[in-house]
């Protein structure tokens, strides 16, 4: 019998108002019952959100390197139950037992690197323009904070959220993507084992619909760290503007790698396997088009197909299976009806579009690494993501007319670019429209402690990761200190009575 976990609000576990759950299943192993969740909806949200208010106060007197040892001793808990963690996270989205490993491991990164962060959280000290003054910007807590998460990396995107949000000194409302619920709880359960005081984290499980929406709509939530759809963004968007909520949004891609003739073709070869269809391309930096140099593109495709269709899928607890399942039944249904498409918009398929089946592949939600050639750029498989093993190849005739394709979309997260002319890989550095570019290296493998987002409908403008991530979760206020006793007006007196001043 699968173990059923509760929602941990105030530093207490509590089942959903409604008394219903849902069931979280292995989508490697549709039979095997993960764990089993609370249902939860708005009186739940509404009770963690006062949970969060009342333990605010207190949790934001805390200095900022005591919260950050808080989140520094998380980590050291991760590390010891690292390999336990990245385990059970395969169970429960499916994606190989050596990336789950990464993502713990990048949810480590995050810990260490918040933590130092508590130590730093830099102002800036100016002149004054006056005498006898002094002038200063400190940060500081913002309030209560709502993360939502995707599935797709159910540890390490709650902790470039919650980790930067407690050493910031916000209190949290955490909805965790139904899919992955479990790794979210644990995560939770960590950090209290670390010290986090009740009240200061606390965990609603359920429905984007009934939870999330309820979070965003709730008029004591201060901030929404969000990543997921660009659909979903924009109604979050939309709800937060009418209170001028402040809202982080990390949401889709189209992702491509540019290939040129003179580039090392079995790097990029490696790059675009791993970028493609690592997490079976249920990335938001997965690369999902692929643009040849015209020279080297039939030759490539060649490779590409032989390597790809090698790729071994199956349950990713087996370590030298490459390619895990989709997440769920819908997520295969929406990449197969992608092949469609692409079929029907006359791009060749070169392998996959199917499928994976036989033996234990038939108990998940297995799909075939897919490659369409001869993909134009207005074709759908070439502007929609994804997410999923579908990997679109478009043809270029110069470094300008590949970045002019690699441009050609909505989205702007990240980007890749392989060749041994340092003139064009400055050039696509300048020129490519994207939050992050890559040199000789695949979309995917962003380090926690650089900035981490997208442009045009990838985001809005925050960056997660690094320092960056602290803008958000703070507040800056400016400090002036007069310690002249006497009234001194800025701009007027300061050109006037100040001595060292001639005018
Ligand atoms: C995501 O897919 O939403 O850069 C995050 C990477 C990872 C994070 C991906 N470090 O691929």
């Amino acid at each position: 019998m699968a173990k059923a976990f509760k929602n941990f609000i105030g530093g207490k576990e509590r089942d959903a108002e409604s008394g219903k759950t849902f069931e979280n299943r292995n989508p490697a192993d549709w039979s095997e019952v993960v764990g089993i969740f609370p249902k939860s909806d708005k009186r739940d949200v509404d009770a963690a959100v006062d949970a969060a208010r009342q333990a605010y106060r207190e949790w934001s007197l805390y200095p900022a390197p005591k919260r950050g040892d808080i989140v520094k001793k998380a980590g050291d808990i991760m590390v010891a139950r690292k390999e336990d963690l990245a385990r059970e996270m395969t169970r429960e989205m499916g994606k190989v037992v050596l990336e789950t490993r990464g993502d713990v491991q990048e949810g480590i990164d995050t810990a260490y690197y918040s933590a130092s962060e508590g130590r730093r959280m830099f102002g800036v000290t100016a002149p004054s323009e006056l005498q006898n003054k002094f002038t200063m910007s400190v940060r500081v807590p913002v309030g209560v904070a709502g993360v939502i998460s995707p599935w797709n990396f159910p540890m390490a995107i709650p902790t470039w959220k919650i980790f930067p949000a407690l050493v910031s000194g916000d209190t949290i409302v955490f909805k965790p993507a139904s899919d992955t619920p479990k790794t979210a709880a644990t995560l939770v359960e960590i950090l209290v084992e670390a010290g986090v005081p009740d009240g200061v984290l606390n965990i609603v499980h359920g429905g984007g619909n009934e939870v999330g929406m309820a979070i965003v709509e709730h008029p004591d939530v201060e901030l929404i760290s969000f990543t997921g759809s660009t659909a979903v963004g924009k109604k979050i968007s939309e709800i937060s503007s009418r209170s001028l909520k402040r809202v982080s949004l990390e949401l889709g891609g189209k992702n491509a790698e540019i290939v040129m003739d003179d580039a090392n073709l079995e790097l990029a070869l490696d790059g675009i396997l791993w970028g493609a269809f690592g997490t079976t391309g249920q990335r938001c930096t997965a690369t999902s088009r692929l643009i040849l140099h015209e020279k080297i593109y039939d030759k490539f495709l060649d490779m590409l197909a032989e390597r790809a269709s090698r790729l071994k899928l199956g349950n990713g607890l087996d370590e030298s299976v490459e390619v895990g399942p989709c997440v769920n039944e819908a997520q295969r249904e929406k990449v197969h009806s992608y092949t469609e498409i692409g079929k029907k918009e006359g791009a060749r398929l070169v392998i996959g579009g199917e499928f994976a089946k036989g033996g234990d592949l038939d108990k998940g939600w297995f799909y075939k690494p897919t490659i369409f050639a001869d993909v134009t750029p207005d074709m759908t498989i070439a502007r929609e993501e994804i997410f999923g093993p579908v990997l679109s190849v478009l043809k270029a005739r110069s470094m300008d007319n590949a970045i002019e394709i690699l441009n050609g979309t909505i989205y702007g997260l990240s980007s890749a670019v392989y060749t041994r002319n340092i003139n064009d890989a400055f050039k696509a550095i300048r020129d490519i429209k994207a939050g992050i570019t890559y040199i000789n290296a695949p979309t995917i493998g962003a380090e926690t402690h650089m900035p981490f987002g997208g442009v045009k409908q990838t985001g809005n403008g925050h960056r997660e990761g690094g320092a960056g991530a602290f803008d958000f979760f703070t507040e800056i206020k400016t400090v002036y200190v007069d310690y002249s006793d006497k009234l001194q007006r800025a701009q007027i007196d300061t050109y006037r009575e100040s001595k060292g001043n001639t005018n």
